[in-house]
């Protein structure tokens, strides 16, 4: 095949990947899966990833490998559906990119360039899974996790790392004003913003860690509010998500995109995981809060609201759903841009009401076998009396 006949081929199939319309699958009542993934490394754009040129990749080579696109922050901006996407390189290493659809579902299509995030302090090794804010404060906030090196490993020990909270606001979400880190007491990833002001403060939903991958004794879910987001220091942090002992959360959880408000409080989405035979496994689950007071947990479902299914359980890092971004349409559709495995990026569709309504009607969980017989021997028993 020619340098040319090649291209064609390439821009053909990356065009068709593009082009193809998604459809929903059928649901359990409380969301609809959409049957393809939105986003995937195929997704990112030719001119990212080969040099075009015949006479410096005469065999029309690969140049920049592209290996995942995951865990998104989202946004309806200009009227689009936009994804804040954690691209990963083959280097794995990765960076921020932006990519927009007219519909929420399909059609999603990268920017031409990539973020560049200006950098804080010491550069960081790496930087994912960015939260997007639209505060009340007129700045879109995107708050992620920056890697460096543990300046503390000891020697021979190239794994050890530490995770800081970097933050930068924007008006454009192509110019980034770079904010100093969080400054906490303890390691932070899957730190968010509260949309509103909370007693006049910033409020920040953190992930207090004692190591880069174990929470310790970092409870769960924390709360913190912080003065200014110019120089956000944490003093005083409390636990409103708590992790539980067999629980889908049980070794660590952490807060996922911005809450949603409603009328009946604030709408969480999270995830959990828990660590079983085959490694940890990461689920998603609702929870919500108080329109009053917004670390005051007002109903929380039993177990998991999603868990992988079919090719989702497969890819980089297996049996992992993990989502850091949805979007609330003025119509109260609600899509939520959930990664399968660390790999690649799927949406499933619901709505506010229903939402809410899973979340007020669905029981919590009781936290021992006996207590989930008795909720099923409720339900049971309604049905059959209603006979
Ligand atoms: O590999 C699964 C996830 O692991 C981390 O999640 P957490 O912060 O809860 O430990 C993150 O690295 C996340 O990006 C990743 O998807």
């Amino acid at each position: 095949m020619t340098f040319n006949e090649r291209l064609v081929d390439l821009t053909w199939n990356h065009e068709q990947l593009i082009a193809c319309p998604n459809e929903p699958l059928e649901g359990n009542g409380v969301y609809e899966r959409y049957k393809y993934p939105i986003l995937t490394a195929e997704h990112a754009p030719l001119f990212w990833r080969y040099d075009l040129d015949e006479q410096t990749n005469p065999y029309l080579m690969e140049r920049f490998g592209i290996h995942a696109t995951l865990n998104a922050g989202a946004i309806k901006w200009n009227g689009k559906y936009v994804l804040m996407v954690r691209v990963e390189g083959a280097d794995r290493k990765s960076f921020f990119a932006v990519a927009e659809s007219p519909n929420g579902v399909d059609h999603f299509q990268f920017w031409d360039r990539p973020v560049t995030m200006p950098e804080w302090g010491e550069p960081a090794t790496n930087v994912y899974d960015m939260r997007l804010t639209a505060h009340e404060d007129g700045w879109i906030y995107g708050i992620f996790c920056v890697e460096r090196k543990d300046p503390a490993a000891a020697p021979g020990d190239l794994s050890s790392a530490v995770a800081a909270a970097g933050i930068a606001r924007t008006k454009d979400l192509v110019n980034w004003e770079r904010l100093p880190d969080l400054q906490s007491g303890s390691q932070q990833r899957n730190v968010v913003l509260h949309p509103e002001f909370v007693e006049g403060k910033y409020a920040l939903y953190t992930r207090p860690q004692d190591g880069f991958i174990d929470a310790g004794n970092g409870g769960g879910i924390g709360w913190a509010l912080v003065d200014s987001m110019e120089h956000a220091v944490v003093t005083e942090e409390k636990i409103i998500n708590a992790r539980h002992y067999h629980t889908v959360k049980e070794c660590k959880n952490g807060e996922g995109p911005a809450p949603i408000k409603t009328d009946r409080g604030w709408l969480h989405l999270a995830h959990g995981v828990r660590g079983c035979a085959s490694g940890l496994r990461y689920v998603l689950y609702l929870y919500m809060t108080a329109l009053d007071d917004p670390s005051r947990v007002i109903a929380e479902p039993a177990g998991f609201f999603m868990a992988p299914e079919g090719e989702e359980y497969v890819g980089d890092v297996m049996n992992v759903l993990f989502s850091n971004g949805w979007i609330a349409d003025e119509d109260g559709t609600v899509y939520i841009y959930y990664a399968s495995s660390d790999t690649r990026l799927h949406v499933a569709v619901s709505s506010v009401d229903r939402l809410v309504d899973y979340c007020l009607h669905t029981e919590p969980d009781g936290l021992r076998t006996g207590r989930s017989v008795e909720t099923l021997n409720r339900l049971i028993d309604k049905n059959l009396n209603n006979k």
